[in-house]
């Protein structure tokens, strides 16, 4: 079937947040899907529009300006300049690469605000919100800390816990805690303007669950329904902030936007730059129903752009929907989340540092392995099999065998009987066909892995042909033959690079350069001929293989940088404690150990280290003193399931008898853990 045509394209790739470097998981989640489907648009000659640009508001640029004894304004400057840097080195193809911090963009989102807030769509209501009384601020979103109620997370943000991925709002943490201070915060009235995203349900149904079932991504499609199925409330777009867009009406000194009110539109803003900039007009980009507008992010801002700014979109009216949201799972990084701040990660000006002229090694590799209907994986030594085995040994070789030949067989130059040469062979006509009809529907599925397959299968057709050929062995008996077996290889060189464009842009210029093609691109229906008596140009080395070296240093740095973060290795480096004695079995036996349930827990006046607690053990309530009070908070611990020693003989401990005791793991920095079962057990189990 021929893929719906669209009169024109608008494509957006999340505003990354200005405040820090970008890694190659941002990379490979958001801005490889989006530049690949823009650049396969532009060769398919389509009109087409690319924005990004930074997401510079929100306490995440707050909390940076802290971290860094800085100013917020400081910190989106540095770090907007780094990343565009960074983007445009990897080669995405942005049209424009816009900052939400111009005024333009503050002029924009504060009119949508307006327009929203004339149609009485907003939900005005006073209701109380934590208060840090030290730092005289409210607490929004990253500047209140707290345990996620879904996972236990103890460093779940006021917004989000990004361990298990839960949108939370600030209420629902357990012990919440300031990011200012550290202090436990109170609540305060205040007044904000909500989005009543529960009005839209039924429309959300039809648009999304009955809409969307087929042409979404089913983690997509999952996650929407979920939050759709479980009911939808409410969402505060105005926050108590001094960094941040004026929320555009009187009365509302000391409020800002929320960032995630602002950001999205920050799409349209850059849309309209780029308007300006390129004299065009900016609406039919996004008020034209033929516009097909497409949002590539991923999956921890599904809700955000399959959600909240579509019922924005709706609710003002004149906009058109994001046809698709394509959000790529997460990958992760040598067995382990990807996380900056943890020094797990490689960042892009890292990588662009390390291994220089390599850009489209990169985006081959995080294409090969995107993460599209599950999370993935990078490993160093995956990116350096797939390079030596796939680029090198079945790309590289066949170009360079080809160009050798020809440079050697005839001087590098065509000729032919007839004035140009095509490709002239039924079978090889058959096949290209097949594969770039396979491409284009991959593209248009935004099924990048596989498109970028079917490219590479595409070289292993070429390479397959000429083992079959044989032009080095028929070049004295059948001269001829040969001739015609390299002239074809060279036109499937050329569709080789064609097809390769979206994938591996410098290589595919680099491959036209040795065509000697007058243009360094070619859109996907152009005809791929030569002209008879067409010189070549000589022939050089597409890839270089990956040695161990490379990346042996590389898996070293990751090391490195964790544990220049997390301290030393005092944890995995510390020598473990010698085993004790043996014991015999009877001693074992004599211990009688039981899981059981702290019911209280107080801290023992006047001592650091003592915690009082009463441990429901199944046969009994008591009381036992335990060792645990600077490593946790007496709240935190009621209804911990634990494991106990029973029969301890009772010893009084600063006037309280003890009766038993708690075990507890210890590592080397003595970090305490509780030996708790790993389901839940009924008080009185044995442990033996
Ligand atoms: N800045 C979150 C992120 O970087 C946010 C995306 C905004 S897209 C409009 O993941
Ligand atoms: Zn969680």
């Amino acid at each position: 079937m021929e893929p719906q045509k669209y009169k024109r394209y608008t494509i957006t790739a999340a505003l990354p947040y200005a405040n820090g470097p970008k890694h190659i998981g941002h990379l490979a989640g958001a801005y490889i899907p989006a530049d690949l489907y823009a650049r396969y648009l532009r060769l398919q000659k389509r009109d087409v529009v690319f924005v990004c640009g930074s997401d510079e508001h929100g306490t995440a640029i707050a909390n940076q300006a802290m971290k860094e004894h800085t100013t917020p304004r400081e910190i989106v400057d540095k770090y907007h300049a780094l990343i565009e840097k960074c983007f445009a080195e990897i080669g995405i193809s942005f049209d424009i690469y816009h900052r939400t911090s111009s005024q333009l963009h503050h002029e924009t989102a504060q009119d949508f605000f307006t327009n929203l807030n004339d149609k009485n769509i907003f939900v005005e209501k006073e209701n109380e919100q934590y208060y840090d009384e030290h730092a005289s601020a409210f607490l929004a979103d990253r500047y209140i800390m707290g345990t996620c109620p879904n996972c236990g997370n103890e460093n779940a943000y006021g917004d989000q816990c990004e361990k298990c991925g839960t949108s939370l709002s600030p209420e629902e943490l357990i012990n919440p805690r300031s990011t200012l201070s550290g202090n436990k915060p109170v609540l305060k009235p205040t007044k904000h303007w909500y989005l009543p995203l529960n009005k839209y349900e039924d429309w959300l149904k039809e648009w999304i669950l009955q809409g969307h079932a087929h042409d979404w991504r089913s983690t997509v499609y999952g996650q929407c329904k979920s939050w759709i199925d479980g009911g939808l409330h409410p969402r505060a777009v105005t926050r108590d902030l001094d960094w941040g867009i004026k929320v555009p009406v009187q009365g509302a000194d000391g409020k800002v936007l929320y960032v995630w009110f602002d950001a999205p539109i920050g799409y349209i803003s850059a849309t309209k730059q780029w308007a300006i900039n390129n004299n065009k007009d900016w609406k039919p980009y996004w008020q034209d129903k033929e516009s097909k507008l497409v949002h590539f992010i991923g999956k921890d801002n599904i809700v955000f752009h399959c959600i909240v700014f579509p019922v924005m979109l709706k609710a003002h009216g004149n906009y058109i929907l994001p046809d698709n949201v394509p959000a790529n799972e997460f990958m992760n990084l040598e067995g382990d989340k990807m996380s900056t701040s943890r020094g797990w990660s490689i960042e892009m000006h890292e990588y662009l540092e390390d291994l220089p002229g390599k850009v489209d090694e990169l985006r081959y590799y995080l294409t090969a392995i995107a993460p599209e209907s599950a999370d993935s994986e990078f490993t160093w030594k995956d990116y350096q099999a797939r390079v030596n085995n796939e680029l090198v040994a079945i790309l590289g070789n066949f170009v360079n065998r080809v160009m050798i030949l020809m440079h050697k067989f005839y001087d590098g130059k065509i000729e032919s009987d007839s004035a140009t040469i095509t490709l002239q062979d039924d079978n090889l006509n058959t096949e290209l066909g097949r594969l770039y009809d396979e491409m284009e529907r991959n593209f248009e599925g935004y099924k990048f892995r596989s498109a970028q397959q079917t490219m590479m299968e595409i070289a292993r057709l070429g390479n397959r042909y000429l083992t079959e050929k044989e032009p080095w062995k028929t070049i004295k008996e059948y001269p001829a033959e040969a001739k015609l077996a390299l002239h074809n290889c060279l036109i499937l060189i050329g569709h080789v690079a064609t097809c390769m464009q979206p994938f591996l842009p410098n290589t595919a210029k680099k491959i036209f350069g040795m065509l000697n093609r007058e243009k360094d691109t070619v859109a996907f229906d152009e005809e791929m001929i030569f002209a008879n008596g067409h010189q070549l140009n000589p022939a050089s080395l597409l890839f270089e293989k990956v040695e161990d070296e490379l990346i042996e240093r590389q898996i070293q740095k990751l090391i490195d940088k964790k544990l220049a973060i997390e301290g030393p290795a005092v944890v995995a480096d510390a020598p473990v404690i010698p085993a004790k004695e043996n014991i015999s079995f009877d001693q074992f036996a004599a211990m009688d150990v039981r899981i059981g349930t702290i019911l209280t827990a107080e801290k023992v006046a006047k001592t650091k280290k003592l915690m009082k607690l009463t441990i429901d053990t199944g046969i009994d309530q008591r009381t036992v003193v335990s060792g645990i009070a600077e490593h946790y908070e007496p709240e935190g611990i009621i209804g911990q399931q634990v494991s106990i020693l029973v029969n301890l003989e009772p010893r009084e401990i600063k006037g309280i008898l003890s009766q038993g005791m708690i075990l507890m793991a210890e590592n080397a920095e003595g970090k305490l853990s509780f030996v708790t079962p790993s389901v839940w057990m009924p008080n009185g189990s044995v442990v033996r």
